[in-house]
């Protein structure tokens, strides 16, 4: 099982390393392309389609400004994908709606701008269904997290940040 996450170009890369992240540490096996819906319309279609015959179960797509990446990987596509607004302008608004904003039939999952670590955590959550281990690892890292917060000392400084 795999998951293939594009960028729409190199210079998302630090933003959608988070994805890469997450998948790791619940040990999910990922490749990563720069593909533009935009600039390699042509290589991204078929890229897309040649991920049909493999064990890809998810696509993790980023982009930024008129942000038709994920959209075009959907069009192509029944396997389940992720959409990452990335901020370039707008503060990431102009990515968010281009990514959400899909018509009715062809679904892209959206998280939030920049938000690529719940990308990939997502991914594996899909994963998850047909592997009882993930679903333990999972809910493992919920139980860490909370912890992690209530344990958090809250004194007066917290305002000053
Ligand atoms: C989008 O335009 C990319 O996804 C990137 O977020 C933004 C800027 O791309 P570059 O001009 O840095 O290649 O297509």
């Amino acid at each position: 099982m795999k998951v293939a996450i594009i960028m729409g170009s190199k210079s998302d890369a630090k933003v959608m390393k988070g994805a890469a992240e997450a998948l790791e540490l619940f040990s999910i096996d990922w490749e990563a392309r720069v593909l533009s819906a935009h600039r390699a319309p042509a290589a991204l279609k078929e890229y897309v389609e040649k991920q049909e015959e493999s064990e890809t179960f998810c696509f993790i797509a980023g982009a930024g400004l008129a942000a038709h990446l994920p959209g075009v990987i959907a069009a192509y596509t029944t396997v389940p994908v992720i959409g990452v607004p990335i901020r370039a302008a707008f503060d990431g608004l102009d990515a968010l709606l281009s990514i959400v904003q899909m018509p009715k039939g062809v679904p892209v999952a959206t998280v939030g701008v920049n938000n690529s670590f719940n990308a990939g955590l997502l991914a594996v959550q899909m994963a998850s269904i047909i592997e009882p281990n993930l679903k333990k690892k999972l809910t493992d890292f919920r139980r860490e997290r909370a912890e992690a917060i209530l344990q958090e000392p809250v004194n007066r400084e917290v305002f000053n940040d």
